[in-house]
């Protein structure tokens, strides 16, 4: 039965989302604006069941962070360390392929590849380190760099984006993550993190990645000094982007968790709001297939709510993460493949595991060794 719709803000959405017409920049105002959330909530899910039934999503993956070096300092960061801070890393060649294979090592279907900017390591280490996981470990995915490290690796190596994108891409890269793209509103981006490449160029760095055939990711860090308008802007410039390309796969919105960060004074974000930013977003990016929960960042309880107000998608094993974890984050660093199982059937959502590419994965339970 569908909700009264008290909110005047919502009425004239409710008929454009039941017709299936695309929502306005001022359309998203109303929805960010609006505290009816069961309302919205519903909007969400009606178009999340059109475009994916009843399935959520799922991965057995792993994330590795090969070095937390990064040039940036960015005030949202709580991960990245200056070369000679005494809390830096950087793992060997060799360490890096052997993390990978700690874990549900025979299950996993996709290597999450991200780290700092780091001032020494060249676009051939990256290069080597990615044709090494692809001998050791062919049956995993490899997504790796983020739009972000994409920009700079170029930079530092003096090729175009399109020539560095191409050398990864034979090295072994099959598609990228969302991460970097913050907010892209200039101003905020330039208090927040103000080293990486601006909103434009990511924008571009996605358009080539999908023009030379990588999928990719978007996400859009929220809770911190942006405005209402500025994640409007963001979510419809990445939705101009996927009409041009079709090349991004889910949206995932990250809250910013502001432990040991600069921005340690701002407070979290709290469940309404993150509801919210799923919902937003299933309604705004009506040419995204899927809107990912990421249980990391929203608990696995909210994440869990998530899959009936918008989202179909939940992430994954993810065994080992520090991005927000060093930010503060309490949740822990791994779910076993049985404990998403649990959630998801628990919210009447069908459990789909999932490749990277949205593939499902058929699997007899013994392959499933796990060696932690
Ligand atoms: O780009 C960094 C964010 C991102 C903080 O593509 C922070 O499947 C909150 O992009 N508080 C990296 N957020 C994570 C990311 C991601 C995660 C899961 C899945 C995928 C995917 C991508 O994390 C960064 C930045 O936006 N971040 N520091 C912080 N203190």
């Amino acid at each position: 039965m569908q909700p009264r719709f008290d909110d005047p803000l919502l009425r004239p959405i409710v008929g454009k989302v039941m017709a299936g017409e695309r929502l306005s920049f001022e359309d998203g105002l109303s929805l960010y604006r609006s505290p009816d959330l069961l309302g919205i909530g519903y909007l969400a899910n009606h178009v999340r069941e059109q475009l994916n039934g009843d399935t959520t999503y799922f991965n057995v993956n792993r994330h590795i962070n090969p070095t937390n070096v990064c040039v940036a300092a960015c005030k949202l960061c709580a991960f990245g360390r200056q070369v000679r801070n005494p809390q830096a890393y950087t793992m060997s060649l060799d360490q890096v392929w052997e993390v990978a294979g700690q874990g549900y090592v025979e299950a996993v279907s996709e290597f999450h590849i991200v780290g700092g900017l780091h001032p020494e390591l060249s676009l051939d280490w990256f290069c080597e380190m990615i044709s090494g996981l692809r001998e050791r470990y062919p049956h995993v995915h490899l997504k790796a760099f983020t739009m972000v490290e994409i920009g700079y690796l170029a930079r530092r190596s003096k090729l175009s984006i399109e020539e560095t994108l191409i050398r990864l891409k034979e090295a072994g890269v099959q598609s990228l993550p969302g991460g970097g793209a913050e907010i892209f509103n200039e101003r905020v981006r330039r208090i927040i993190c103000d080293h990486k490449i601006d909103g434009e160029e990511w924008i571009s760095t996605a358009r080539i990645a999908h023009q030379i055939g990588l999928k990719s990711n978007a996400t859009m860090l929220y809770g911190h000094i942006e405005t209402e308008e500025d994640r409007v802007d963001h979510l419809i410039r990445l939705r101009e982007l996927q009409d041009e390309t079709a090349g991004f796969q889910t949206y995932i919105p990250l809250a910013f968790h502001p432990a040991n960060t600069p921005m340690q004074h701002l407070p979290a974000t709290t469940g309404f709001a993150d509801i919210k930013n799923i919902a937003v977003a299933r309604l705004l990016l009506d040419n995204f297939p899927h809107v990912k929960a990421y249980w990391i960042m929203m608990t696995p309880k909210v994440a869990q709510i998530a899959q009936r107000f918008g989202a179909d998608d939940i992430d994954g094993t993810v065994v080992e993460e520090k991005i927000y974890h060093d930010a503060g984050a309490t949740t822990s660093q791994v779910l076993r493949r049985e404990e998403l199982l649990r959630l998801i059937r628990e919210a009447g959502r069908k459990p789909v595991e999932r490749d990277t590419l949205y593939r499902p994965v058929q699997r007899e339970e013994a392959t499933f060794t796990v060696l932690v």
